[in-house]
């Protein structure tokens, strides 16, 4: 690049990518495999709004045999003309952070990420990005390098190499392994967000492929019911109430569009989606549509005589027992706050969904009538529910006030700084016993939990409450619970940075972690969105040279290669529970922050979250250890 050609805005530039380097989890969050899945989506992202712009009709991503991906579109292509500044417009998109003007005309600017930020951060994030442009019948190359262009521009334009009579951009990187812990992309969450897309982007196809392993995995995703199709997935194994209804209309000039499904499933799944991308934490665009979904229902289940004059109305939560919906909004400039930045925020979307949904539901409802009663059906059900429970909760909560540091079970921390503070959850007496001598008292608590707990999903609430591991572990993380009714859950109040789960590498041990998971995720969802929640993962075995060093192994992939790397004779002991290691063997590979091996547990996109929540919260035990397995196992390691 020759020094003219850049001149000041180069330093700008350079600036700007060297505060990315430094600090990358500003802009994507983490450096965990999370983040990295992140620079996937960031670069999707821009070929969906190409797509939302009308031009562009399909979308592959491709994970090449050496670590990078591919995206490519056939849209119109970026604009390579010379900007203003004596650069490629191309090239400024990739080199300047927050893209710079050039898409802020767009009204579906995806500015709903987590983070927000753009093909620049990927750029500056990447060892190498590789840029073909196919426009005007040629196809334009840019290559850069850590973020910074690496190509000679002719006569102030990108080399062509090539002639074309296709249009659309073609984008190749590989991630950085100084930046990331990771450099595999995991390619589940890649495959669920591309699903997602399809289903909110009913003309968009979406082709993926893994080309990193032997056979290579193919997957097209197109599908043109739209969330119609995502509300039947979603409840593709429950019992329905009746078929999907759809909604959709406009104001403030706001799109909305809404699919809903009832289930016989003691749950609400509620999903908000703003310019297609997932609000884990809701927003204004689902406050809107929940209050008016309420008071139609209520005015209804008035008129039919379903509720008298003497009763008090349904609750929202006794409206949304057993629903699941999609509310997916376009709007033009949305904002976001919340602890991790997806929670929709303007006031306009919940006006606009409160229109619609009023408008068209009633519509919909004067029309079926049958369907109407079986909601109300629904609603009904669950006031009596929840009269039951609030019964059971007063009894529990207030009446046999219960103190935890008196039980004797708990062995807390001295510290009272949460931020240092962590709290193992330890299935059985024996391994209790052993952690509570071997920990550091100064930060680590523990807390011995006995045999199976209640499973959540089978009990109701008055009876998970009434169990006493479960009010130990309410009490001692200090934040409360929330289920729907009355949400007493406050994430600020709690005493620990971590809740660790420690459980045999058995059945039985993934059974316990599973129900543990099943609670957070019912209960206290707030604690694994925010990365709270992690599993402990004891070595499998002691490898005992004849010569030299013992070495703790964590699973048999490490064994493999010990075996490989150990020339002479060893004994091999297999753990078979964490009840068999001594104190100082426990601290020394479970406990101890230095040699210890974490894995956090992180949901983190609604199709996972609703499939997980499914697989959880259904009776079939296989699924649910896959789960453990596969989740716990692909979460970030924090060594
Ligand atoms: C912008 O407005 C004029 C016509 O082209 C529009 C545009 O930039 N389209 C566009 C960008 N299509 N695809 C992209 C894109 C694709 C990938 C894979 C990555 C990036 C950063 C942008």
């Amino acid at each position: 690049m020759a020094k003219e050609e850049y001149g000041a805005k180069s330093i700008a530039v350079l600036e700007g990518l060297e505060a990315v380097r430094k600090r990358p989890g500003m802009y994507i969050g983490s450096v965990s495999r999370k983040g990295l899945n992140h620079l996937v989506y960031e670069i999707v992202d821009n070929s969906v709004d190409e797509h939302l712009a009308g031009v562009c009709t399909e979308i592959s991503v491709v994970l090449e045999r050496d670590g990078s991906c591919t995206v490519t579109d056939n849209g119109r292509g970026i604009p390579v003309d010379m900007h203003a500044k004596g650069i490629p417009a191309a090239r400024l998109v990739f080199t300047t952070l927050h893209a710079g003007g050039k898409f802020d005309d767009s009204a579906y600017k995806t500015s709903g990420g987590l983070h927000g930020v753009g093909s620049s951060v990927v750029n500056a994030l990447s060892l190498y990005m590789d840029v073909e442009i196919m426009r005007d019948g040629q196809i334009h190359h840019d290559r850069y390098e850590k973020g910074i262009p690496v190509l000679a521009l002719e006569h102030g334009l990108l080399p062509v190499i090539g002639k074309t009579k296709a249009h659309g951009t073609k984008v190749n990187f590989l991630p950085d392994p100084e930046i990331f812990e990771r450099t595999d992309f995991k390619e589940d969450e890649i495959k669920s967000r591309l699903h997602e897309t399809a289903y909110l982007n009913p003309n968009l196809k979406l082709h993926f492929e893994d080309r990193r392993r032997e056979e290579p995995e193919i997957v097209d995703y197109f599908e043109p019911d739209g969330i119609i199709g995502f509300v039947k997935e979603l409840n593709h194994n429950a019992d329905t109430v009746h078929d999907v209804v759809y909604f959709k209309g406009e104001s403030e000039n706001i799109t909305v569009e809404c699919a809903f499904q009832y289930t016989t499933e003691f749950r609400e799944n509620v999903l908000g989606f703003c310019n297609n991308i997932y609000n884990a934490e809701g927003g204004t665009h689902l406050t809107g549509f929940k209050s008016v979904f309420t008071q139609v229902i209520n005015s209804y289940a008035r008129e039919l005589g379903i509720l008298k004059d003497k009763d008090e109305n349904f609750t929202g939560t006794d409206v949304r027992n057993g629903m699941t919906a999609v509310i997916s909004i376009k709007h033009p400039a949305p904002r976001f706050e919340g602890q991790t930045k997806t929670k929709l925020d303007n006031a306009d979307a919940s006006k606009a969904t409160s229109k619609v949904t009023g408008d068209e539901i009633v519509l919909y409802f004067d029309r079926n009538v049958e369907i109407l009663k079986s909601v109300i059906g629904c609603a009904e059900k669950s006031a009596k529910i929840r009269k039951a429970e609030e019964k059971a909760k007063t009894n529990l909560l207030t009446k046999q006030k219960f103190s935890f540091d008196s039980n004797g079970k708990l062995a807390n921390c001295e510290s009272r700084d949460a931020q240092k503070c962590e709290i193992f959850i330890v299935e059985g007496d024996s391994a209790g016993g052993s952690a509570k001598m071997a920990r550091n008292r100064e930060f680590q608590a523990i807390l011995p939990i006995r045999g199976k707990i209640l499973n959540v999903e089978k009990a109701t609430m008055d009876k998970v409450l009434a169990n006493a591991e479960i009010k130990t572990m309410i009490y001692a993380f200090g934040c409360g619970f929330s289920e729907g009714y009355g949400n007493d859950f406050d994430i600020t109040k709690l005493r620990y940075d971590k809740i660790i789960i420690m459980a045999d590498a058995d059945v039985d041990g993934a059974h316990i972690s599973t129900l543990l998971l099943t609670l957070f995720y019912r209960f206290m969802p707030e604690l694994i969105y925010e990365g709270h929640v992690y599993i402990a993962m004891p070595p499998l075995y002691k490898a005992q040279p004849a010569k030299g060093e013992e070495e703790y192994l964590y699973d048999d992939k490490a064994l493999s290669q010990y075996r490989k790397r150990q020339k002479g004779a060893f004994t091999l002991q297999r753990y078979k529970g964490l009840g068999e290691m001594s104190a100082e063997q426990l601290w020394e590979t479970t406990l101890d922050p230095e040699r210890r091996r974490l894995r956090k547990v992180e949901i983190e996109d609604a199709r996972m979250a609703s499939e997980v929540t499914e697989m959880l919260m259904g009776s079939e035990v296989p699924p649910r250890r896959a789960f453990i397995y596969e989740h716990a196992g692909d979460a970030e390691l924090d060594v």
